[in-house]
């Protein structure tokens, strides 16, 4: 049995120790980069750790040997100071695709976010819902990193035809904890299955796509994901009593609209 090497950056925040489970498989090792402390590999479990950061091109350069396909989910996840968005989500996203290209890993998956497009108004593409490759309209300096990263994704596809998935992600967390997220929640087990579709696809392509699940209040399209193969079980209705009563946000990024703008929160 040959054995698929992962590199997943990020591993040890939400979604990266949401996945550590999920993406298992027993023809597969993962290895889990982050510059917090990642749990260590439990009895059996195929599982590599290296802490550092993904803005060090030493680090990234060791840790893309001898891999064969990376997730990309480290950085910063919400809005923060634009010295540091630019060092972690915008220089950092160049640091791990140009230690991907010079190592020859020739499939990544990069975490972008429906703050690429928050200043787009729920409802404005019609029933279909928000298309995957709509133009950016970030609603913060991160939003703002997360649209640099879909572009440098399409330039390393383009000159160096490396396969390039980026998942515009709505929520994804255990659950839905508002309104919103009845349109916009991923779950974890619907993210996992997006990410094996992206890991699966045939290469080489160039592809931006929405990370959410099969919800019955959707407001943006899966069309880009289904055509990976990707097949949502889960939809954020199942919780719809669980949330707090509100209404749905006019704008995709919600309250990210009135974020200001360089402040971490
Ligand atoms: P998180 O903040 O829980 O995890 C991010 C991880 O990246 C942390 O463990 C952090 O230590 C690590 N990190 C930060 N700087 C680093 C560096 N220089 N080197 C190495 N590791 C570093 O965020 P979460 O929720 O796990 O999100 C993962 C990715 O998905 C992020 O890129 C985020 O922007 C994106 N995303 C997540 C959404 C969600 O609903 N969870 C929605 C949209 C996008
Ligand atoms: C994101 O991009 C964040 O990383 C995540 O923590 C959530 O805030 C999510 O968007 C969201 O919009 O709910």
């Amino acid at each position: 049995m040959s054995l698929q090497r992962v590199l997943v950056t990020g591993a040890a925040g939400n979604l990266g120790r949401l996945m550590r489970p999920r993406l298992a498989r027993p023809d597969r090792i993962l290895r889990l980069l982050d510059l917090a402390p990642l749990d260590p590999p439990a009895p059996g479990e195929q599982v590599e750790t290296v802490t550092g950061s993904l803005t060090d091109p030493e680090i990234m350069a060791a840790a893309c040997a001898d891999v064969d396909a990376i997730i990309h989910l480290g950085g910063l996840s919400r809005e923060d100071e634009w010295s540091r968005i630019l060092a972690v989500n915008i220089d950092g996203t160049h640091t791990v695709l140009e230690a991907a290209r010079a190592a020859g890993v020739p499939r990544i998956v990069l975490a972008s976010s429906n703050h690429a497009v928050g200043y787009r108004k729920v409802g404005e593409a019609g029933a279909d819902g928000l298309p995957g490759e709509s133009t950016p309209r970030p609603d913060t300096y991160y939003g703002v990193s997360k649209a640099t990263l879909e572009a440098l994704g399409s330039l390393y596809h383009e000159r160096f035809g490396m396969d390039v998935s980026c998942v515009r992600i709505g929520s994804c967390f255990e659950k839905p904890a508002d309104v919103r997220q009845l349109s916009l929640w991923m779950s974890p087990d619907d993210c996992a299955r997006l990410l094996e579709a992206c890991l699966a696809t045939e290469t080489p392509g160039y592809r931006v796509m929405w990370g959410v699940s099969a919800n019955t209040r959707a407001v943006v399209s899966l069309r880009e994901a289904q055509e990976i193969g990707y097949v949502s079980h889960d939809d954020a209705e199942y919780f719809a009593d669980q949330v707090p009563p509100g209404e749905l946000p006019e704008y995709i990024g919600g309250a990210f609209l009135e974020t200001p703008l360089g402040q971490a929160n």
